[in-house]
């Protein structure tokens, strides 16, 4: 009885998972997993899809309960999906009793006496009170979880104990989800969206272990290269449910109703940039990169756009530019991005009443002082309307980082006259110092401050309305929080909703509207899905993305704008998104009102790492990739 109700402990956690699960039911594919291929290797209802190992049935020891696949009588027996699987991905959650023991093997045959003498096992326990030395998501006497060599190297240096055992399980009566992928190229295991370890069966080291391992007396262990999944009997309760496959052996479809009637198309062909050549002074190609591309809001008609080394230059003639101006030269006190790829010139923002008081205001990485995140106001100069004075630099806010990465980065008035600020969660890899979820510092947050009116002891003023603005030990700047690193936010120009795009670690990509003193679930969730084992009690809260993609459609997400201009009505009301590593483009039809999805739509390009996204003062949208020639600022146009 003991474990049946350790087990009903555990299912009424659920109930608290299902706040950012809000419109989900458990045992169901979500849009996006539907559309890009993944399947469903248990309804929540029977067994169908299993039966035992060499057995054309499944046992009674095997029982349907409460929407999960549970274990729950000896003789039960292990139990393999009917299908066999090459190159796939399988996702699921178990929930493991006190003590308990079980597994999920795959590539298995039914050749031998039992389903371990050909699959290799990711092993299923209670870590603290199991029985075995190997813990929960190790590959069974061959691969334990260990962090990669980066995050190690960072983590020490900022006083992290990087040497003890990766432990992301939940304990007994709580679920965790464990994600597998198998392919001919690389393997890999992930508990509650922790990577653990990467592999290659086949290889010397999978051989090596293989050899050193109590397996190496199976002839055909770890050898075949397509088998059944397995669910192990290891005599102990468990319950498994959520359990989703998909099939790698063919193209991964993107997760769209449909492809759009658009075309993308340089913006500026003949561009040059003032102060910049293609070729160094060394004779090596420099790459452009413009990182900010927006306008001032003073009906000139012009354009703007900066890149990420810390130049802001003009567009004089708008849309029908062919020579820009430069308008500041920050480079000397921005930290270069050959040194660290996050870092450097990552935001501008003009002040609303731009045309009277001249201010803008930028946000940068600071050279002098390492890892130091800083948002400055300059001013225009007095006599030309196309060079800012680079003297002019009021520093508003400063923020050390813990590390390089996670910067954010994106600046913007919203409708309320307030300047918001992105940010991530200060960097390295899991969130190790739980910024996203921790409200007293501003790190994994979008801020909010009033640049026109100065506080006692700083030079912003907290909007009253702030949720925190009143709270002790939170931080009064925080808007909304929950964020992983927030890679762009845009106001809708004529809602005023905000549209934030949060970039993912291992699985998910989002997108979220958000509102004011909103919890985005980061790092206790990573889109929907579980994240990490520290208590989800935390985040109740959680407010889940209105979309989101796994990696392998994306693996950085680049968010947009949506569409209001006049020129592509096929994107009118769209809100328009990238991958930066697969340079796919996206455009998400989202009823903000209804919170309803209406459809999420492709766009043809030829593989574009979309660095970032802008509007013109009329609402064309543009965004820019990298380029050799400065030629890397494009637009959509309807195809005919
Ligand atoms: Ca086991
Ligand atoms: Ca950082
Ligand atoms: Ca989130």
């Amino acid at each position: 009885m003991r474990f049946w109700s350790c087990l009903l402990s555990g299912l009424v956690l659920t109930t608290s998972l299902a706040t950012i699960h809000a419109d989900e039911k458990i045992n169901s594919l979500t849009d996006s997993e539907k559309l890009a291929g993944w399947e469903l290797l248990f309804d929540g209802e029977s067994k169908d899809g299993w039966r035992n190992y060499k057995k054309e049935s499944i046992s009674d020891g095997w029982v349907v309960k409460d929407g999960a696949l549970s274990r729950v009588d000896k003789g039960a027996g292990d139990i393999i999906t009917e299908k066999q699987y090459e190159s796939f991905e399988l996702c699921l959650q178990y929930n493991i009793s006190p003590a308990g023991n079980s597994g999920i093997m795959f590539h298995v045959l039914e050749t031998e006496q039992r389903p371990w003498q050909t699959g290799p096992e990711i092993q299923v326990q209670d870590n603290i009170n199991g029985h075995d030395p190997q813990k929960a998501g190790w590959l069974y006497q061959l691969y334990k979880p260990t962090l990669p060599g980066w995050m190690k190297k960072v983590e020490s240096e900022a006083g992290l104990d990087t040497e003890k055992t990766l432990d992301a399980t939940r304990p007994p009566g709580e679920w965790n989800e464990l994600y597998i992928r198998i392919t001919p190229g690389q393997s890999e295991v992930m508990m509650n969206g922790v990577s653990y370890y990467r592999f290659q069966k086949g290889s010397d080291e999978w051989n090596k272990l293989v050899a050193d391992s109590k397996f190496s007396a199976y002839e055909n262990f770890g050898k075949p290269t397509k088998g059944h999944i397995c669910l192990q009997d290891h005599n102990d309760l468990v319950s498994y449910r959520n359990i989703k496959v998909r099939d790698l052996s063919k193209e991964v479809p993107d997760p769209v109703h449909g492809k759009l009637d658009v075309k993308v198309v340089q913006a500026f062909p003949d561009l040059t940039w003032e102060n910049w050549e293609p070729i160094d002074e060394k004779g090596k190609v420099a790459g452009l990169r413009p990182i900010v591309i927006t306008h001032a809001g003073d009906d000139s008609g012009r354009m703007f756009a900066a890149t990420q080394n810390g130049s802001i230059h003009v567009f004089p003639e708008g849309p029908k530019t062919k020579q820009t101006i430069e308008f500041i030269d920050l480079t000397d006190r921005v930290a270069p991005y050959k040194a660290a790829n996050e870092e450097g010139f990552l935001g501008l923002a003009f002040h609303p009443n731009y045309e009277k008081n001249g201010k803008f205001y930028v946000y940068y990485t600071s050279l002098a002082d390492p890892h130091t995140s800083i948002v400055s106001q300059f001013n225009v100069s007095k006599n030309d309307p196309n060079k800012a004075d680079p003297k002019s630099e009021k520093e508003i806010w400063r923020l050390e980082q813990p590390f390089s990465n996670h910067n954010g980065g994106t600046i913007g008035f919203g409708p309320d006259g307030y300047l918001y600020i992105g940010l991530g969660d200060g960097g390295s890899g899991n969130d190790p110092f739980d910024n996203g979820q921790s409200t007293d510092t501003v790190l994994g947050s979008l801020l909010r401050i009033d640049v026109d009116n100065a506080g006692k002891d700083q030079a912003y003023g907290i909007p009253k309305d702030n949720p925190f603005a009143s709270q002790k030990d939170a931080k009064p700047e925080i808007f909304a929080y929950g964020f992983r690193n927030i890679w762009r936010f845009s106001f809708d120009r004529e809602t005023g909703d905000l549209w934030v795009g949060d970039v993912g670690q291992n699985l998910w990509e989002e997108i979220d509207i958000v509102e004011k003193g909103g919890n985005y679930g980061w790092n206790r969730y990573e889109g929907t899905h579980i994240f990490g084992n520290r208590p989800l009690s935390d985040a109740d809260n959680a407010i889940p993305p209105v979309w989101e993609y796994d990696h392998q459609i994306g693996k950085s997400i680049t968010s947009g704008y949506v569409y209001r201009g006049s020129k592509v009505p096929e994107l009118q009301g769209k809100f328009l998104y990238a991958d930066f590593v697969t340079g796919k483009l996206f455009a998400l039809d989202y009823d903000v009102a209804a919170k309803k999805l209406r459809g999420n739509y492709s766009i043809d390009s030829n593989k574009m790492p979309v660095l970032t996204y802008g509007e013109d003062q009329d609402g064309e949208v543009y965004f820019s990739v990298e380029s050799a020639d400065g030629k890397g600022i494009y637009k959509f146009e309807a195809k005919n």
